[in-house]
């Protein structure tokens, strides 16, 4: 076991390295430790940020660290998933800030259950930042992939998002968005991994 990753029994920010690991092929290589929501109290005291999700790696000062996307994007450079040169690295990242915030502003308004906050985000800050993801897919990426030629972190980071803030109804309005979600999932580690993930309400 290479490292051991700490999340809630949900896919929210985590699942974005659970799906770097199962792109890379190397799922059987970490412990997916999922913490269940009351033993949280207990459990925040060991997370080095005081939040989920935290990567535990197997070196000799078993160090930990928080922050779930540049966990994600340093097992994304370990596995050939972030592009061949430093300038494909930016753009990727451009697209996994993007998508990132869409996440969190879907996640907090889910949370809040707030009726005002749900609503803006599904007329106005989804519907707009779809666009734009489209934009630059349509701009970076080719046969199906959001930038250059393979599967990136980029890609793995719109399907999460697209999947955790319940947006895959929306997609028939972003063709391109739609096809790179269709060709994500078509990776063998990825449609493995979707195949056997447990069913969580989050
Ligand atoms: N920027 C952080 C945010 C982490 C975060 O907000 N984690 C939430 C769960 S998704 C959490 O730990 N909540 C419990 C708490 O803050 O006590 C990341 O992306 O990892």
């Amino acid at each position: 076991m290479s490292c051991q990753l700490n999340y809630f029994n949900g896919k929210g920010r985590g699942e974005i390295i659970r799906m770097v690991f199962a792109a890379a092929g190397k799922s059987k290589e970490f412990e997916d430790r999922r913490i269940e929501f009351k033993d949280w109290p207990q459990e925040k005291t060991k997370a080095p940020l005081g939040q989920l999700p935290y990567i535990k790696l197997n070196d000799k000062e078993q160090t930990t660290v928080g922050q779930s996307i540049p966990i994600a994007r340093y097992f994304a450079r370990e596995y050939k998933l972030y592009g061949s040169t430093n300038k494909e690295g930016l753009l990727i990242d451009e697209i996994v800030e993007t998508a990132f915030e869409l996440l969190n502003k879907g996640a907090e308004a889910k949370f809040e259950k707030d009726e005002t906050k749900m609503k803006t985000f599904t007329e106005k800050t989804a519907p707009e930042k779809l666009k734009l993801l489209e934009q630059e897919v349509t701009l970076r990426g080719q046969d199906g992939f959001a930038v250059g030629k393979s599967l990136t972190l980029a890609d793995l980071q719109i399907y999460v998002t697209i999947d955790v803030a319940g947006l895959d109804k929306m997609l028939s309005e972003y063709p391109k968005l739609k096809a790179n979600v269709a060709k994500t999932a078509e990776n063998k580690g990825v449609k493995e991994y979707l195949k056997t993930r447990p069913e969580t309400s989050f």
